[in-house]
C-alpha cells in the first residue's frame, strides 16, 4: 500500500505574545525549518510549498484589558494568520502551522474551518488552553485559545479589542484531548461541562497509546468523517525529552507515545490541518535540549505525512538488476 503524494503548505508564525514577549518561542518556526523538516517531508514525495514566516503588526498600546495580556496584539496576529491558513487550504494544501505560542490555534484553527467548514479538533498538550479570559490565572492567552473557538463557550467570553473577528467554529463534541496532566481548576470544570473527551495521562496509562488512538478516531468519526486538525503543543511529551518550551510537565507522553499519535492520525487519512507549537529554544538549558526538542517536533511532523518507524520507499522504488 503506497500513501498518496499529498500537498503540503507551510506557515512560519514567529510570535511569542500568547505568553511572555521576546522569549524565545519565535525562533520555533526557523528551527524547526533547519532541522531538515521540508527536505525530510520531500524525501516522503510529498509536494510542499513553504509560504514563509508572517509578519506580525506591532502594536504600540496594549495594556492589559481585565487581566488579559497583549489582547491586541495577540487578536491581530490570529486574524492575520487566519487568513493565511485559510489561503492554504483553499490552493487544496494540507496546512502546517509552525508556532510560536498555543495562542496560535485561534488563527490557524479558524482559518482552516472558514476553508473546509466543520472541523474535528485533535489538541496533544500538557494543558487544556481552555481558561476563558474571565477564568485565567496568568492572563497569558496562550492558557485560553480554546475558549474563543468552542460554539458552547461563546457566551462566557467578554468583547476584547481585536478580537471581534472570530466566529466560534468548534463544537466540544468535535474536540479530543490527549496528554494532558495539569489542568487549573475552570479549566477541569468547563471540560465536565461540556462533556468533552478527554485521555488525560491516566488515560494513557489505563488504556495504552494505541487503544487511545482507536477510540479517539471512533469517537471523531461516529457520527461523520470531518476533516481532522491537529494541534499538537510540544509540552505534550514529556519534558526529558522535549525540554525546551515554557511551560513543561512532568509525566508526559514518551517519544514513542507522541510519534505514534501521528501516525495513527495521519493512516485516517482525514489529517488536513497541522499545528507545531510551543518549540522555545531559550528554555533548553544544553544545546542536545533544544536539538532534543527540535528533533522530537520534526518526527511527530514527518509522522503526521507517513514516515512509518517500519520504513518507507518511492511509490516507483526499483530493484537494480545485476
Ligand atoms: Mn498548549
Amino acid at each position: 500500500l503506497h500513501q498518496q503524494a499529498r500537498k503540503v503548505g507551510l506557515i512560519g508564525a514567529p510570535f511569542a505574545k500568547g505568553q511572555q514577549p521576546r522569549s524565545g518561542v519565535e525562533r520555533g518556526p526557523d528551527l524547526i525549518r533547519a532541522a531538515g523538516l521540508l527536505h525530510r517531508l520531500q524525501e516522503l514525495g510529498e509536494e510542499i510549498h513553504d509560504y514563509g514566516n508572517l509578519t506580525f503588526e506591532d502594536i504600540a498600546e496594549d495594556e492589559p484589558v481585565g487581566g488579559v495580556k497583549h489582547v491586541r496584539a495577540v487578536g491581530r496576529a490570529n486574524q492575520t494568520l487566519s487568513e493565511a491558513v485559510r489561503a492554504v487550504k483553499m490552493d487544496g494544501r494540507v496546512s502546517v502551522m509552525l508556532g510560536g505560542d498555543h495562542s496560535l490555534a485561534i488563527g490557524s484553527i479558524h482559518g482552516h474551518a472558514a476553508a473546509v467548514g466543520q472541523l474535528a479538533v485533535v489538541w496533544v498538550d500538557a494543558h487544556a488552553d481552555i481558561n476563558t479570559p474571565l477564568t485565567t490565572p496568568t492572563g497569558n492567552i496562550h492558557g485560553q485559545a480554546m475558549s474563543y473557538l468552542l460554539h458552547e463557550l461563546c457566551s462566557k467570553i467578554p468583547t476584547l479589542p481585536n478580537f471581534s473577528w472570530i466566529k466560534p467554529c468548534v463544537s466540544a463534541k468535535d474536540l479530543v484531548y490527549i496528554g494532558l496532566r495539569d489542568l487549573d481548576a475552570a479549566e477541569h470544570y468547563i471540560l465536565k461541562l461540556l462533556g468533552v473527551k478527554v485521555f488525560s495521562m491516566t488515560e494513557v496509562d489505563r488504556l495504552g497509546i494505541a487503544r487511545v488512538m482507536e477510540e479517539t478516531s471512533e469517537y471523531l468519526c461516529a457520527r461523520a468523517k470531518k476533516p481532522i486538525h491537529l494541534s499538537y503543543d510540544i509540552d505534550a511529551i514529556d519534558p526529558s525529552v522535549t525540554p525546551a518550551t515554557g511551560t513543561p510537565a512532568a509525566g508526559g507522553l514518551t517519544y514513542r507515545e507522541g510519534v505514534y499519535i501521528t501516525e495513527h492520525l495521519c493512516q485516517t487519512g482525514l489529517l488536513s490541518g497541522v499545528d507545531l507549537v510551543e518549540v522555545n529554544p531559550f528554555r533548553g538549558q544544553t544545546e542536545h535540549a533544544i536539538q532534543s526538542t527540535v528533533s522530537t517536533a520534526v518526527d511527530l511532523l514527518l509522522g503526521c505525512f507517513g514516515r512509518r518507524r517500519e520504513g518507507n520507499h518511492p511509490a516507483d522504488f526499483i530493484l537494480p538488476e545485476p
